[in-house]
């Protein structure tokens, strides 16, 4: 029997787990375990072991399929009938009137490859993708405060921490292999502290729960601050040399509104458990690693959430050694390079800034072009929603890679009649989904087990794909197809590469963080960036010596003050709702609902109600409600539990026959434009007989 093992890393989420793709008959069959891989050591995850079901499910895409202007329906086409309508659509539009996402679900090279024909045959800076909904305030909080936006350490400083302080992460689900490095710890007899509304898998492991109110995130870290600080339990020296700042973040954080008792009543903590978590951070000092993930991110708060982390980390020396460190567990397998490869409406790859002249003349030098769009930068994902929902003459045409906005982005309601109102919808993706329905023209990709490429982990591990069987069909790794378009509208001269190896080093001539990475030497455990030459290891620990990105390489603390959601309980709406992630499915739910293992044990959607408050609603376990908000309404069958706050719902957001976005809050950070997912008011009905 002709069987082959392909290794490659997981097409999921961040931790990037190595595995083997088994392949007969020129078909993926099954996965193994790779025993190399630096991050899972053979061991995987339902999704790792499950997940690859998709890949040949009936369902994939494998032609083009254009709309019939008449009927509305759309129909299988040649790639060059498909070709030559988009290059004559995209050829009446300005610049200003794109919105072209990009995808964190694909390679770096697919990603550098979509900014590029953004910014050089579209000529626009209107480029974003799914980190807006996710991890943005990571970057732009991290940034800000020590000049980089990435993950400070590594998962190997998870497992040798003494104090593994879990905020706003359900890892254990959304990031199983990088939770068991965080198990590790705790075998070794590290105290694991989890601050979640809820008790998950993740806060059922730790030895302290901080169950607090969604949103209250400051209050709990300002108040660990005064305790720090009126201890005097800081290291001096390191605020002293590497920090600008501390005096108005001690003013700020000692105000008499962050002490245990005035915490305690803004969050439903007990003050007993805030002290504990106090003292151990004390105790731990030097030997702290934060982790945290979507409950920090996604509030209208989000940045400031993120820094108030690396302000606590800062002050008590946690930054640039071994233990230690802010990590930001980033989802989507290659988030973190979709990034890194300057698919955000503000910086060009290796985060050159866009309001930087020079930068965009290195660009415009290096790519041949007269010009880049440059200066202020473009629109972020949820204003492009918002401006084809509300004046659709301002933004007429989209060119969306992998991404499903219409079950992932807030308010699906209105985020459908955007998708209606866009004059010309070109989606490229695996599978027909909500979105592609909308589409002018849909384009079938390949997906991650046909083809080559490098995706970057949380920890900002590059690591390869490689190809295991052919495409379905006609469908094209996704940088070919934008290679095809650009050739249809003239500009096939600026995409002229053979293979992938040629776009990843086409992009490391231009992206310094990548400089000293070649295929070659992703063979071993793949490479950490940054990686400024060939003879460079990489690095596991930023900022070692100096914050390298700011002014006299000081970070920058800061006075931040807690502040209520967007939208706060009430009357009528008297419930707070959170939403998230379970361990069998993936956000949209169209790779893992097509995966019978992972489908089975997880068919439907559930709405979490705390015991006591199901009591008063007179709601039964297993019963259908109605649940409802100031944006609309979605029938859910109830989960009647103790492992939820009193006063706090919670409903996954995967499954298309129970949206949770339908009823979720439009409103954003206002400078990293992340919706407030996590927290809105709602309530609930029982459903008419
Ligand atoms: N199986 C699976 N894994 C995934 C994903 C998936 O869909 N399925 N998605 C991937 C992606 S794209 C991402 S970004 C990550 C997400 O990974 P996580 O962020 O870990 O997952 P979430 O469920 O979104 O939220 C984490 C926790 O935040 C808590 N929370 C809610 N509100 C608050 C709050 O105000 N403060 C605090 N401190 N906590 C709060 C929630 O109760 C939840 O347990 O996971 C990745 N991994
Ligand atoms: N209520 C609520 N909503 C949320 C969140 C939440 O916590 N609560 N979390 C948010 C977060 S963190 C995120 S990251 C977003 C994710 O939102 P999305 O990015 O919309 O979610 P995915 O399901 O990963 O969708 C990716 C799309 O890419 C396609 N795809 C997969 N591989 C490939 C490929 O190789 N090529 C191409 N062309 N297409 C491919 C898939 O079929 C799918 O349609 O959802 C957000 N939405
Ligand atoms: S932990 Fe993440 S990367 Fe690892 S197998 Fe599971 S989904 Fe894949
Ligand atoms: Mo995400």
């Amino acid at each position: 029997m002709d069987i082959k093992y392909i290794t490659t890393t997981c097409p999921y989420c961040g931790a990037g787990c190595s595995l083997n793709l088994v392949v007969k008959d020129g078909k993926v069959i099954d996965t193994a375990p790779s025993q190399r891989g630096p991050v899972n050591q053979g061991k995987l995850c339902p999704k790792g072991i499950f997940g690859f079901e998709f890949i040949n499910s009936p369902d994939r895409l494998t032609t083009p399929l254009i709309k019939d202007k008449k009927t509305g329906e759309q129909k299988p086409a040649t790639w060059d009938e498909a070709l030559t309508l988009i290059a004559e659509n995209f050829a009446k539009y300005k610049p200003e009137e794109f919105a072209v996402i990009s995808s964190a679900r694909c390679c770096n090279e697919d990603n550098y490859a979509m900014q590029k024909f953004a910014r050089v045959v579209l000529k626009t800076l209107n480029i974003d993708h799914c980190a807006r909904l996710c991890h943005a305030p990571t970057v732009a909080g991290l940034a800000k405060v020590f000049g980089s936006g990435a993950s400070t350490n590594s998962f190997d400083d998870l497992a040798i921490a003494d104090l593994v302080f879990i905020i706003g992460s359900n890892n254990l689900e959304a990031h199983p292999l990088a939770g068991r490095r965080i198990m590790e710890a705790k075998r070794r007899g590290a105290h694991i502290v989890v601050c979640d509304p809820r008790v998950t898998p993740t806060a059922k492991q730790a030895d302290l729960h901080i169950q607090h109110f969604p949103g209250t995130d400051i209050q709990l870290l300002n108040c660990f601050m005064k305790c720090m600080i009126e201890n005097d339990w800081i290291d001096h020296e390191f605020v002293e040399i590497r920090t600008f700042g501390y005096e108005d973040l001690r003013k700020c954080v000692t105000q008499d509104k962050y002490s245990f008792e005035n915490t305690s009543a803004v969050t439903g903590v007990p003050v007993d458990s805030l002290k504990t978590a106090a003292e151990w951070l004390h105790e731990c000092a030097h030997r702290t690693a934060f982790v945290h993930c979507l409950g920090i991110t996604q509030h209208t708060v989000g940045v400031d959430n993120v820094r108030s982390i690396a302000f606590l980390q800062t002050i008590l020396g946690n930054i640039g050694i071994p233990g230690c460190g802010v990590n930001a567990l980033r989802g989507q397998n290659n988030v973190q390079g979709s990034c890194d490869m300057g698919a955000l409406p503000n910086v060009y790859s290796g985060y050159q800034s866009v309001m930087n002249p020079d930068a965009a003349k290195r660009v415009a030098a290096y790519w041949g072009v007269d010009s880049v769009p440059e200066g202020k930068p473009g629109l972020h994902l949820p204003e492009m929603l918002e401006i084809l929902y509300e004046h659709p003459d301002q933004v007429k045409c989209m060119y969306l890679l992998g991404e499903n906005p219409v079950m992932s982005d807030p308010n699906s309601k209105m985020v459908e009649q955007a998708m209606e109102n866009c004059e010309f919808l070109v989606v490229q993706d695996i599978f027909e989904t909500e979105t592609t329905r909308y589409a002018d023209v849909v384009l079938p990709g390949a997906c991650f087990a046909e083809e080559d490429g490098t995706q970057t982990n949380a920890e900002r591990r590059v690591q390869r794909f490689r190809k295991a069987q052919n495409p379905p069909g006609d469908a094209k790794q996704d940088w070919e197809i934008m290679k095809m378009i650009a050739e249809k509208m003239g500009f096939g001269k600026y995409f002229a590469w053979e293979k992938t190896e040629d776009v990843f080093n086409e992009m490391r001539g231009i992206t310094p963080q990548y400089a000293g990475i070649t295929y070659a030497k992703l063979e071993g455990d793949g490479i950490q960036w940054p990686c400024p030459s060939e003879e460079h290891p990489g690095t596991a620990i930023l900022h070692v010596k100096e914050f390298a990105g700011m002014p006299e390489g000081k970070a920058q603390l800061e006075a931040v003050e807690h502040r209520p959601p967007a939208e706060v309980i009430d009357a009528e709406y008297p419930f707070w709702l959170t939403t998230g992630a379970t361990i069998w499915h993936w956000p949209s739910g169209s790779m893992t609902r097509r995966c019978v293992q992972l489908d089975r044990d997880c068919p439907a959607a559930w709405l979490e109600i705390n015991t006591a408050d199901a009591a008063k609603l007179g709601v039964k376990d297993g019963e259908k409600v109605v649940l409802y908000s100031r944006r609309g309404e979605v029938e859910v069958g109830a989960r009647v539990m103790n492992d939820i706050k009193e006063g706090v719902f919670f409903m996954p957001f995967h499954f298309t026959e129970a949206r949770a976005n339908l009823v979720t809050n439009t409103a954003y950070d206002p400078v990293s434009k992340t919706p407030e997912y996590k927290v809105c008011s709602v309530n609930i009905r029982k459903k008419e007989a």
